[in-house]
């Protein structure tokens, strides 16, 4: 099955039929000429405008932008979030969505003008109007209290006090067994992923509640309960919930400090818990910074494709869709369980902007820009663009010279210093790639090019060369990918004909014009290289700023975890199970320092996502992020025997935000982490949380730093255990004889450095 045309083939014989001998003349404009189902470019309407193509067929352009929002009469663009009924792959689901849109509509804020000050503003309306209590392990749970009455338990967030929740409520699953890790799936908020804004709240007040819509205190705990200084709007705030039947009220102050980046970032609902199975509904969206590089002579006349993946789980073993007749209510929504979400048997269809395989038509000598955001809530993707063996993509060929290289211009918002080209790109969740490829001889008449996704969990067999269905181990080869290019999924058709007018852009722009677009990579005077070469130098881990180590547990019962870190974890640690009466924030970051963080990984892969700030990374060799040169990113995947050293500022605000990994199942389940950016010259509280302090005679505070510096300081897995194995032994931190105070050890001995020992 190494041949893809025959794969293809075989997976679209009724395609294979379709366009070529079935296609309706040209000029016929009420013909679709597209097909629909499981094959070829499809998902076609009817009506729209046909183009010839060179083999004499016609066809429509079934591909569009995202719909861009348009903000009402006061400039406030308003997001809706409530029960959608969707169509997805032929089958109708019913799923949590912006303005009933799947995905949601794309925000556009245009260049700065001189000095003007851009404020973007959105009202978030929850029209979710019940609770829909549900655990991370299993389905419903029905809560009650002492009494018998139906109650709602208090939540895991910062605000824990401020709702209206009770801790005498008792709630059990569909089974009569207690709910763990439950969360309310109707709860939301917004996160403005990619922005660097005040995270807490907008400065200088002016925000009125009304129409159900709240504003937040004009300070930096939201959380006090004083609610007489609620006059400002909320700026990029993941720590404060949106109830069921609420709303709230944004505002992102993007010239605050004046450095803001300009390109592609997104929004979507951030509540620890609930993200992965609203974002994975289709409550995400686009939202483009105009700036510089949208002036920029290659790129401002390119046509423009703004390119929203994902993958909603509905294929075999995925989410079932609404029977035949039944309506789409909050009572019947199909995406909601956090199981089928989770589950890496589940395999997940790939989409862009809602459409299985839409079509794509443009002019030979066109340059295409493309704005590519993996919007998907867990798996890693391949994609490349390939010759294809016919209009359709029945087939293609990954041969050198069937391969179209994308030049990338920006990555998470950020324009790179130069571009960089490659013939295949990776994304993680949360990445947003923006590439050129075509001009002049390029993109030729009668030139079909497929776009093509290769994902672990695609389809076992298919797109796994291994057939493991999960996340690798270790990082492929380049072979390997290439083979699962070659066997992996079409997700989109591009074909080039005369007919589809005149190419608006010819020439690829020069690396001196985007370097002139591209924010600096001198940071307080320092180039990025010399930044990156001293961070490298660093070996002791306590010489390091921020370390953080991103992990799912990988001992079994019969070898335990020698350090009880829990499962899902950052430095060993989960997000929900931290006490936060006494870390009421895992770290500390000084406003305004420039910090040299060091971020990696145990098994499985983990995009590293810290908002407000960017971080610029160090260059690594590898397969997944081969970019040879420092540049600005918001997320990066971290995994096996791969660290990473990135380099960031603290800059200009203060305030509580979080960094997690983006595979949302995993930040659900507590890996992640809430910083606090503070000034030490006017809070002398800043600096009592860091990532090697722990309170005084915190046991498991000790075992996870231990743990983590195990975890940093070896190269390789064997390392880290034999490291791990070390400090469990009898003596060490880990180990039998370890200790918090005098009290946990036997007669005769007291407790030194975490260790019971004689005298
Ligand atoms: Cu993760």
């Amino acid at each position: 099955m190494r041949n893809a045309r025959f794969r293809v083939a075989h997976l679209c014989g009724a395609t294979l039929l379709g366009l070529s001998l079935l296609s309706p003349a040209c000029g016929d404009k009420d013909g679709d000429g597209s097909t629909t189902g499981d094959g070829g470019a499809g998902d076609g309407g009817t009506g729209g405008d046909c183009f010839e193509l060179a083999d004499g067929s016609c066809v429509e352009e079934t591909f569009h932008n995202p719909p861009e929002l348009d903000a009402d009469d006061e400039g406030v663009f308003r997001l809706t979030l409530a029960p959608t009924e969707v169509e997805i792959d032929g089958q109708r689901h019913c799923v949590r969505a912006y303005n009933g849109l799947f995905p949601g509509p794309t925000l556009v804020t245009p260049a700065r003008e001189g000095s003007a000050v851009r404020q973007v503003r959105v009202d978030l309306k929850n029209d979710l109007l019940g609770h829909d209590l549900r655990s991370l392990s299993g389905g419903a749970c029905t809560c009650t209290d002492a009494h018998g009455m139906a109650c709602t338990p208090s939540g895991h967030d910062a605000c824990d006090e401020g709702h209206d929740g009770h801790d005498d409520c008792t709630c059990v699953d569909e089974d009569g067994e207690t709910c763990e890790h439950m969360f309310d799936f109707n709860v939301t908020n917004l996160h403005a992923h990619g922005s660097h804004v005040r995270p807490d709240y907008a400065r200088g007040g002016g925000c009125v509640a009304e129409d159900g819509l709240s504003c937040r205190e004009c300070g930096e705990d939201a959380c006090d309960g004083d609610t007489t200084d609620d006059t400002c709007f909320l700026g990029d705030d993941v720590l404060t919930q949106v109830q069921p039947g609420a709303g709230a009220r944004y505002r992102w102050d993007l010239d605050e400090d004046g450095t803001h980046h300009d390109g592609l970032n997104w929004y979507h609902p951030h509540i620890h818990g609930t993200t992965a199975i609203q974002t994975a509904s289709g409550a995400a969206g686009a939202w483009i910074i105009r700036g510089p590089l949208d002036e920029v002579e290659g790129v401002a006349q390119a046509r423009e494709r703004v390119i929203v993946f994902h993958t909603p789980s509905v294929a075999e073993n995925g989410f079932e869709p609404l029977a035949d007749g039944e309506e789409c209510t909050e009572d019947t929504l199909t995406f909601n369980d956090f199981d089928v979400l989770a589950s890496t048997i589940s395999p997940q269809l790939n989409m862009i902007n809602g459409l299985r395989r839409p079509r794509m038509v443009t002019p030979p000598g066109q340059v295409e820009r493309w704005r590519i955001l993996n919007a998907g809530y867990l798996d890693e993707v391949w994609m490349g663009l390939f010759r294809g063996t016919d209009a359709d993509c029945s087939g293609w060929s990954v041969t050198p010279g069937d391969v179209m290289p994308l030049t990338q211009i920006a990555r998470d918002g950020l324009t790179l210093p130069r571009s960089y080209t490659d013939d295949y790109w990776f994304m993680s969740s949360g990445y947003r790639v923006e590439g050129l490829f075509g001009g002049e001889g390029v993109l030729q008449h009668g030139d079909t090019w497929c776009l093509v996704a290769a994902r672990f969990l695609q389809s076992e067999g298919e797109s796994s060369p291994t057939g493991e269905p999960i996340s690798p181990g270790e990082a492929p080869t380049v072979e390997e990918i290439q083979e699962m290019l070659e066997l992996g999924d079409l997700v989109a058709v591009l074909n080039v004909t005369e007919d589809a007018g005149v190419a608006t852009e010819t020439s690829l722009p020069t690396d001196e014009a985007l370097a002139a677009a591209a924010p600096s990579t001198v940071v307080e005077g320092i180039s990025a290289e010399d930044r990156c070469a001293a961070a490298a130098a660093v070996e002791d881990p306590a010489d390091i700023d921020q370390v953080a180590v991103l992990q799912v547990g990988f001992f079994t019962a019969d070898e335990p975890d020698p350090c009880d870190c829990a499962n899902y974890n950052v430095n060993c640690k989960n997000f929900e199970e931290t006490d936060r009466s006494v870390y009421p924030y895992d770290r500390d970051l000084p406003l305004d320092e420039v910090e040299h963080w060091r971020v990696a990984a145990s098994v499985d892969g983990h995009p590293f996502h810290i908002h407000i700030n960017p971080y610029l990374v160090c260059p690594q060799d590898n397969v997944f992020d081969p970019i040879p040169f420092p540049h600005w990113r918001d997320t990066y995947l971290v995994n096996l025997d791969r660290k990473v050293d990135l380099v960031t500022q603290n800059k200009s605000y203060t305030g509580s935000y979080v960094f997690h990994c983006h595979k949302l199942t995993h930040e659900d389940h507590g890996m992640m982490q809430v910083v606090r950016t503070c000034d030490p010259a006017v809070d002398p509280t800043c600096g009592d949380y860091g990532w090697r302090q722990c309170a005084a005679e915190d046991l498991d505070c000790a075992q996870a730093l231990a743990a983590t510096d195990c975890a940093i300081g070896g190269d390789t897995t064997e390392e880290l255990l034999t490291c791990l194995a070390a400090i469990g032994g009898p003596l060490g931190v880990c180990g039998a004889n370890s200790c918090g105070s005098d009290e946990d050890c036997g007669p005769g001995t007291s407790c030194r450095d975490w260790v019971c020992q004689p005298g």
